[in-house]
């Protein structure tokens, strides 16, 4: 197996500039070098090239949709591709309304794919929910069946079906949800664990749970969305929406090992780094590090020390 690195240096789901700038801060902080010690061949296919949009009005509140759709509808193009050619695929945001397009691409190669959504936010308002407008607060609304009928038409997304159903999804790390998200997570029944709930079960039984409700009855490909604010912000300050309360190092890096123990890991987002909003150099690296790390992790690197090759041993 392979993994090919897709650069998406997008910023218009939301409002605040330098989010375009996460995937060469990653880079930055080493992550092909990192990959290279792991036992596969890396392809970093570099960035996408986004089109720019002159005339991109709002939608009611909504801001760019154009610009956001169009990007969301170049990347789920190249997502397909990377996952058609074989590879495992890691896509650097940029912030998180790019899941609309990772998770599209590699639903039309994985039609029965589950998505772990690790945030602090939940990312499933609609339109009339948003209470900011901003896009990358929205994407799981543009994926779910059970929403369709919730969803305008907004600009730019006439290409966008919804691919999943509520059933095929686990949000990790929640603490910032909007009282519109809460009424649409309980009235579809989807699976969340709550930061609270890490603190009552532990992570290690949250991941136990979390993975029985999506491969239980059968193994599938995982989508891994994890956006770096659900870590802590001393962990993770140079993100546009940090929440305070959030993930520790070592229960992030476990989420990572656990789905990559699962060997069904097929494409994951790594979003919402914003090396312009840290208040250091020093703040931004540790940012960009920590999502090296979490991508690492997601690919095998070990804490035991060994790497793959003893996994094949029966
Ligand atoms: C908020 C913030 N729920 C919104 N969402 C963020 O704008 O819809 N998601 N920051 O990552
Ligand atoms: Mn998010
Ligand atoms: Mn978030
Ligand atoms: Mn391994």
């Amino acid at each position: 197996q392979s993994v090919a690195i897709l650069g998406a240096p997008f910023s218009k789901g939301q409002k605040r500039r330098g989010v375009e700038h996460g995937p060469k801060a990653i880079r930055d902080a080493g992550l092909v070098e990192r990959l290279s010690n792991l036992d596969y061949p890396v392809h970093d296919f570099g960035d996408l090239s986004f089109p720019h949009l002159e005339k991109d009005e709002h939608f009611t509140h909504v801001p760019f949709p154009r610009s956001v759709g169009s990007a969301n509808q170049l990347l789920s193009t190249a997502v397909n591709g990377a996952v058609r050619a074989g590879h495992t695929c890691v896509m650097l945001g940029g912030d998180h309304s790019l899941a609309i397009g990772s998770v599209k691409g590699h639903s039309q190669q994985c039609p029965d794919l589950c998505l772990i959504w690790v945030d602090a936010h939940a990312d499933v308002n609609t339109p009339q929910t948003s209470p900011s407008g901003n896009l990358h607060g929205q994407s799981v609304a543009f994926l779910l069946k059970e929403l369709q009928d919730k969803m305008p038409d907004i600009p730019g997304f006439s290409w966008m079906k919804p691919c999943l159903s509520a059933t095929d999804l686990v949000y990790i790390g929640l603490r910032d949800v909007d009282p519109g998200e809460h009424d649409i997570l309980k009235n579809l029944g989807i699976q969340y664990f709550t930061m609270r709930d890490i603190d009552r079960m532990g992570i290690q039984r949250v991941m136990e749970v979390a993975l029985d409700h999506l491969l239980a009855r059968k193994q599938r490909p995982i989508h891994l969305s994890f956006d770096i604010d659900a870590f802590d912000p001393s962990l993770a300050p140079a993100t546009g929406t940090p929440v305070n309360g959030g993930l520790t190092y070592r229960e992030g890096i476990y989420i990572a090992e656990e789905i990559h123990n699962t060997g069904l890991l097929s494409v994951m987002d790594l979003v919402e780094v914003n090396p312009v909003l840290g208040a250091s150099r020093k703040a931004v690296e540790a940012t960009a590090g920590l999502a090296v790390d979490v991508i690492a992790s997601s690919l095998g690197q070990s804490r035991e020390g060994a790497n793959m090759a003893y996994q094949e041993i029966p």
